[in-house]
């Protein structure tokens, strides 16, 4: 008869602080796909997939928590519906870009959150586990700073716009698929 493998069970704080965590990569995942389909109704098709680029980044973001969730012999929650919310602020590029950089500071204070519970119960392995998503944060939030400050320097020019909808369709981003 096979062993099995005995591992330390989580502390039950840090699960339900990862749970959220996968709450908000979901919420992420959702809020960029509804940007994606907004930008591409409007016609700005590179941003649209930036946008949709971004969506499938947050999907992984999410399916790395569950399965280090399920690595330590627990239960992941799934999020069990789809967070698309109806806005009704008229249509502003930066505004979205903006609104998108709070929605990733947010994030990010979660995971600096779910550390400090690791610090609080001694889980190494689980803080060792986040660092990743410390990176990526900073990543993140300096992508859309730097893409704020585009947009403000081209103000209202048409021709601006343009050219960074065209950059930011151009660019596939680069990040490695976790694992
Ligand atoms: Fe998951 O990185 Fe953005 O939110």
């Amino acid at each position: 008869i096979k062993e099995k493998k005995m591992k330390n069970k989580m502390n039950k704080e840090v699960l339900e602080l990862l749970n959220e965590q996968i709450w908000l990569e979901n919420h992420a995942m959702y809020h960029y796909l509804n940007l994606a389909v907004e930008f591409g109704n409007k016609g700005f098709s590179g941003i649209s997939t930036y946008f949709f680029n971004q969506s499938e980044e947050e999907r992984q973001h999410s399916i790395k928590l569950i399965k280090y969730i399920l690595d330590r012999d627990e239960v992941p929650t799934i999020p069990q519906y789809n967070y698309l919310e109806p806005y009704e602020e008229t249509f502003d590029v930066q505004f979205h870009f903006e609104n998108s950089l709070v929605q990733e500071k947010k994030v990010s204070e979660q995971v600096f959150k779910v550390i400090n519970g690791c610090r609080k119960h001694n889980d190494y392995t689980t803080e060792n586990f986040m660092q990743w998503y410390v990176a990526e944060q900073q990543d993140e939030e300096s992508k859309f700073k730097d893409i704020i400050d585009k947009l403000k320097m081209v103000g209202d020019s048409g021709l601006g716009i343009y050219q960074i909808d065209s950059e930011l369709g151009g660019s596939p981003q680069t990040e490695e698929t976790p694992g």
